[in-house]
């Protein structure tokens, strides 16, 4: 089995809702070790940046604005970033956020438990967790710098948690 990295993002729809508890619960359940954490405000260009992958989507400004909080103003207009590590992360981590689409999450995921879809049609699905080894790499280089990362031990070594 793999040791993984994996950016989470508690978006400001999270943020603003007081969630940050119980998602950090919800996803302390896969029994991982954070390696990085921190409060982010969100520019449009790490928005965008984010989200290339999704550029030629119509609803692709309005995601943009939503990583940024711009629907919510100050103070809330921020995500919590944070790097997980441990074994097959990746795909543990994401069935405890969810699908994509709130309304088509598992309930008790965090996702079908708090996300919502906005009247023009936006996810807002309160987390951002990767997708794959490949997107992980890229996300959490985009989001945090080297000396960020406590004790990154990529990807040979395993972490013990008791
Ligand atoms: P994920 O965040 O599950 O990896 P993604 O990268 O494809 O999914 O999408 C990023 C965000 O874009 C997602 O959190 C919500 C939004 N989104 C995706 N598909 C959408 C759609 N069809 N309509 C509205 N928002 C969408």
């Amino acid at each position: 089995m793999a040791i993984e990295q994996l950016l989470i993002l508690i978006k400001p729809d999270g943020v603003k809702k007081s969630l940050t508890g119980n998602i950090l619960t919800k996803l302390s359940e896969a029994r991982m070790v954070i390696i990085g954490a921190k409060a982010v405000k969100v520019s449009k260009e790490l928005a965008e940046q984010h989200y290339y992958h999704l550029k030629d989507k119509p609803f692709f400004g309005e995601l943009v604005d939503y990583i940024q909080g711009k629907v919510y103003g100050e103070p809330w207009d921020r995500v919590l970033a944070f790097v997980y590590q441990g074994e097959d992360a990746i795909a543990r981590m994401r069935k405890i956020a969810g699908a994509t689409n709130p309304e088509e999450a598992d309930p008790i995921s965090i996702r079908g438990a708090y996300g919502r879809i906005t009247t023009k049609g936006v996810y807002e699905n309160v987390v951002h967790c990767s997708s794959d080894p490949k997107e992980a790499e890229r996300e959490i280089k985009l989001w945090f710098k080297p000396e960020e990362i406590v004790n990154k031990i990529y990807p040979t070594k395993e972490v013990t948690v008791t």
